[in-house]
C-alpha cells in the first residue's frame, strides 16, 4: 500500500513511537518559529533551562503581534527578544518586517522540513509541503533545546481537489467550503492532505491561505505536495535549491476522503461569530457594512494585494466604509510600491497599516458599536475585534472589496471584468529586517524590563483536589475566551500576574476575583474546549488563579498540551450526560492519586459520582504529576 505524503514526512523525522493513528509519537523538529505575544514565554522558558544555544536546523523569532507601542512594555518585550536571539543563535524578524506566516513562507519554507511554531496558524508552511505544527511556547522551547515534540500520531485524511475556480472566487472560499463541511471540530486528530489535478492549479500563497485556515477545522495541520509550482515559487525566491518534489504514492489509502470541486465553490462566507458558520456570500447579500479589513496571516499575501489593488484601480471606496489594509510582509509592500500597484490602493481611500497582524488580534481597528466588519482574517471569535457586540464576516480578499467598494455585503462576481493575476517570475527580495545570529555571542547582554516577570513556579499534583466549579461553560470556547487578546491585554504577555485578571474577562467578568476569592477551583465545559489559539497564557492565567482540573466534553490539541505543560488536569467525562447534572457552584472532589486514567470525581452538593477520564501518555503523566512541564524538564537536565 502507498504512503501519504504525510507519512512520508513524518516517517522520515520519528524518533520514537510507531505511525498508529492516536498513538504518541516523538518527532525531530527541524525549523522552529515564535512570535512576540507567545515568544517572551518561551524565551523566559529556554533560558530557564539553560541550553547555551539553540539546537535546531534554524529558530527564528518574530515581532508581528504587539505592534502599538503605547507605553515602555511592548517595546521592552521586543528589545528582550532581539536580545535573546542573538544571545541563542536565532534569527529575529525586527518589527514592521511582516507577519510570521507569511515571512516563513516566502524566505524560509522548504519542503519535507519539520516546523514547530508557537502560533497555531503554524501549518500555513504546509502550503509548501511541510508538516508544521502549532504547539505552546514550552513545547517550542524544548524543540529548541533539541529535545522531540511530542503528539498523538493523527489519521490522514485526503482532501481531493479538482476542477478550477470560477473567477472571483479563491483560496479563501476552498477553505470556507471545507469549513462549512467539517465544522470546528471536524478536523480534530487529522491531517488534511490535499492532492488532485485541482492543487497543481493554485500558487504556493493560496496553499498557504487554505493550511492557514485549515487550523479552525481542529486539525493537527494541512499539508500540500510539492510540484513544479512550488518549484517556481522558491525559484522567484531565489530558493530552487531546496526544491523537491514530495507527493503521496499512488494507490495511497487515507483514512477518509473529503472531495471538493473547485469549479462549484460559489464566493462564501463565515457569519459571526464561528468560522464554521459558513453561508454564500449572495444569502447575505445587503447588509450594510461599516469596515472591511484586507489583510492577517489569511489574505495577505502579494497574490491576495495584487487583486485587491486591480479590483481597486480607479475606483473609490463607498463613503460609509473604513477599508484598512495591511499587507503581510515588506516583501509584498516592496513588490506593490515597485510595481505602481501600492497607489491603486491609496487612491481608492484604503487605510495602509502596518505589515502586522494588527486588527485581527485587536490591535486596533475596532469596529464601531454593533458595526458589520468584513474581514479576510481567520477567526471571528465573539470580542476579538475589540468591539464586543461588533457582527465580524469572514471573507475573501474578492468579496471584501466588491463590498467596500458598495457598503454593503456584495458578490464579487457583480465586478465586471476578472482581473488577471500573476506572481513574478522573481519576486524583489530584501532581508534586510532580518537580523542573523553570529557566532560571537558571550558579549550579549539580555536586557529585560520591569513588565518582564519570571515565571511562576508550580507544586506538584495533590493526591486529593477539591474546590467549586468556577464556572460552567458550553461547547467550542476558544482561547479568546478564556483570555482575551486586545492592546490592553496583549501588552501583558511577559506579566502572569496581571494577565491573570483577565481570564474570562468577557465571558464573566467576576471570574478572576471568584477564583482567588475561593482558593480556586474547577472549569466544566463541553465540546472542543480551547479551540483556537496556541497561547499558553490560557492555561497559565488559570492556573495562576488556582484553576486545579478542567472537566469537560473534549479538548482542542494545543490547548489540552498547554494545561498539562502547566500543570491543570484535563479530564473529560466518561458519560456525557453527567455535564448536565453539574451546577456551577457545586462542591467537587477528586481523588487524583496516581494520576490513573480512570478516575472519579464527586459532586459533594449533590452527592453524586462521576467517571473521568485522564487520557495522556505515560510522559504526559509524569509532566503532570511534577506540576508541569518546566519542572519536569529540569530534573531531566537537558543540555
Ligand atoms: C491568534 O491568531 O489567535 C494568535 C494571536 O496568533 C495566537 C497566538 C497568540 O495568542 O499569541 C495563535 O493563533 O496561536
Ligand atoms: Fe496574527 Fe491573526 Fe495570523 Fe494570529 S491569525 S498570527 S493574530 S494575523
Amino acid at each position: 500500500m502507498g504512503k501519504s505524503l504525510s507519512e512520508k514526512v513524518i516517517a522520515e523525522h520519528l524518533v520514537e513511537g510507531r505511525m498508529k493513528p492516536g498513538e504518541q509519537i516523538g518527532l525531530r523538529i527541524d525549523h522552529t518559529l515564535t512570535q512576540d505575544a507567545t515568544g517572551t514565554l518561551a524565551y523566559l522558558e529556554f533560558e530557564a533551562m539553560g541550553v547555551p544555544r539553540v539546537k535546531t536546523k534554524l529558530s527564528l523569532s518574530f515581532v508581528d503581534h504587539n505592534m502599538l507601542q503605547n507605553d515602555f512594555r511592548n517595546a521592552d518585550d521586543h528589545r528582550y527578544l532581539q536580545g535573546v536571539a542573538a544571545k541563542y543563535g536565532i534569527v529575529f524578524s525586527r518589527p514592521g518586517n511582516g507577519i510570521c506566516h507569511q515571512l516563513y513562507l516566502e524566505r524560509f519554507a522548504r519542503p519535507a522540513y519539520t516546523l514547530l511554531g508557537s502560533d497555531s496558524h503554524t501549518p500555513m508552511a504546509g502550503g509548501m509541503g511541510m508538516i508544521a505544527l502549532g504547539a505552546g511556547g514550552l513545547d517550542v522551547a524544548v524543540a529548541m533545546a533539541g529535545e522531540l515534540f511530542y503528539l498523538e500520531m493523527p489519521s490522514i485524511m485526503g482532501v481531493k481537489l479538482t476542477g478550477t475556480l470560477s473567477p472571483f472566487v479563491s483560496a479563501k472560499d476552498v477553505i470556507l467550503e471545507v469549513l462549512r463541511r467539517l465544522t470546528v471540530r471536524g478536523g480534530v486528530g487529522k491531517v488534511l492532505e490535499y492532492f488532485g489535478a485541482g492543487v497543481r492549479t493554485l500558487s504556493v500563497p493560496e496553499r498557504g491561505t487554505i493550511a492557514n485556515m485549515g487550523t479552525e477545522t481542529g486539525t493537527t495541520t494541512s499539508v500540500f505536495p510539492s510540484d513544479e509550482v512550488t518549484r517556481a515559487f522558491l525559484k522567484g525566491q531565489g530558493r530552487e535549491d531546496q526544491w523537491m518534489e514530495l507527493r503521496a504514492d499512488d494507490g495511497v489509502k487515507y483514512s477518509e476522503v473529503l472531495e471538493v470541486n473547485l469549479k462549484e465553490i460559489e464566493p462564501l462566507m463565515a457569519l459571526p461569530h464561528s468560522p464554521d458558520n459558513v453561508k454564500t456570500v449572495s444569502e447575505a447579500e445587503g447588509t450594510p457594512v461599516d469596515q472591511v479589513c484586507i489583510g492577517s496571516c489569511t489574505n495577505s499575501s502579494l497574490r491576495d494585494l495584487k487583486m485587491v489593488a486591480a479590483l481597486l484601480k480607479d475606483k473609490k471606496i463607498n463613503n460609509n466604509v473604513s477599508l484598512t489594509i495591511s499587507s503581510g510582509s515588506r516583501q509584498v509592500l516592496e513588490n506593490l510600491t515597485a510595481s505602481g500597484e501600492l497607489v491603486h490602493l491609496i487612491r481608492a481611500g484604503a487605510r495602509i497599516i502596518e505589515n502586522a497582524c494588527g486588527p485581527c488580534i485587536g490591535i486596533g481597528q475596532a469596529p464601531p458599536t454593533n458595526g458589520v466588519s468584513l474581514r479576510t482574517f481567520n477567526r471571528n471569535f465573539h470580542g476579538r475585534s475589540g468591539t464586543q457586540n461588533a457582527k465580524v464576516y469572514l471573507v475573501s480578499p474578492e468579496t471584501a472589496v466588491a463590498s467596500a467598494l458598495h457598503g454593503e455585503i456584495t458578490d464579487p462576481r457583480k465586478l465586471g471584468k476578472y482581473p488577471e493575476i500573476s506572481l513574478p517570475e522573481k519576486f524583489m527580495i530584501n532581508d534586510n529586517m532580518f537580523i542573523f545570529p553570529t557566532e560571537k555571542v558571550h558579549a550579549i547582554e539580555i536586557v529585560s524590563g520591569p513588565n518582564i516577570k519570571p515565571l511562576p513556579s508550580f507544586k506538584p499534583i495533590p493526591d486529593r483536589l477539591r474546590g467549586a466549579v468556577l464556572l460552567k461553560l458550553g461547547d467550542n470556547v476558544s482561547t479568546d475566551d478564556i483570555l482575551p487578546g486586545g492592546s490592553e491585554i496583549l501588552s501583558l504577555r511577559s506579566n502572569i500576574p496581571e494577565i491573570s485578571k483577565y481570564a474570562f474577562r468577557y465571558v464573566d467578568s467576576s471570574f478572576a476575583d471568584r477564583a482567588l476569592r475561593k482558593g480556586g477551583g474547577f472549569i466544566v465545559g463541553g465540546e472542543n474546549y480551547g479551540q483556537g489559539s496556541s497561547r499558553e497564557h490560557a492555561a497559565l492565567a488559570p492556573k495562576y488563579l488556582g484553576v486545579k482540573a478542567i472537566i469537560v466534553k473534549s479538548f482542542a490539541r494545543i490547548h489540552f498540551a498547554n494545561l498539562i505543560n502547566f500543570g491543570i488536569v484535563p479530564l473529560t467525562f466518561v458519560d456525557k450526560q453527567d455535564y448536565m447534572g453539574i451546577v456551577q457552584g457545586d462542591m467537587l472532589e477528586l481523588d487524583a492519586k496516581g494520576l490513573k486514567k480512570a478516575l472519579r470525581v464527586k459532586d459533594v452538593t449533590r452527592n453524586v459520582e462521576m467517571q473521568v477520564e485522564l487520557d495522556l501518555s505515560d510522559r504526559d503523566r509524569d509532566v503532570l504529576k511534577a506540576g508541569g512541564k518546566l519542572a519536569a524538564v529540569k530534573y531531566h537536565s537537558i543540555g
